[in-house]
């Protein structure tokens, strides 16, 4: 099944990346956040697009500043929502079907900073369906 992969490792992106993260360092960062502030990072899916994974890590301050996914807008449920030191951990792999837009956002409380204060994300892999494939809508002889 083709993929379309990110690693951040030079300036040219193969994915739809807008918001207020940047890349820093081969990864995609939050920038510096405010006290009960978010900062986002919006991917928009390629049509037809399939599954999403990455990888992740966060280093915030336990159970007030959150690294948070959401599939869909702004108003769909988190599937991920976690704080604290997390080294580089690989997501599930998420059924995108029907989904454009991907949002990632770090999102703090009033008060308080714990380690670096931020999320990051890397190594995205999108699968697409195999548009090679043209077989159906042939006329039946
Ligand atoms: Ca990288
Ligand atoms: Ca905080």
């Amino acid at each position: 099944m083709p993929t379309i992969i990110e690693d951040f490792a030079d300036a040219t992106l193969n994915v739809s990346l807008a918001g207020t993260w940047t890349r820093t360092s081969g990864v995609y960062r939050s920038p510096p956040t405010s006290h009960s502030n978010s900062s986002y990072a919006y991917l928009t899916l390629p049509a037809g697009a399939l599954t999403l994974q990455f990888k992740y890590s966060v280093s915030s301050e336990t159970n007030y500043d959150f690294f948070m996914v959401r599939l869909g807008g702004t108003g769909a449920e988190p599937v991920l929502g976690v704080s604290g030191e997390i080294g580089w951990t690989t997501s599930p792999v998420y059924n995108v079907a029907g989904v454009s837009q991907v949002i990632f956002s770090y999102e703090k409380d009033g008060t308080q900073v714990a380690g670096s204060d931020w999320a990051q994300i890397d190594d995205i892999v999108i699968t697409t369906p195999n548009t090679a494939f043209a077989g159906w809508g042939l006329p039946i002889k």
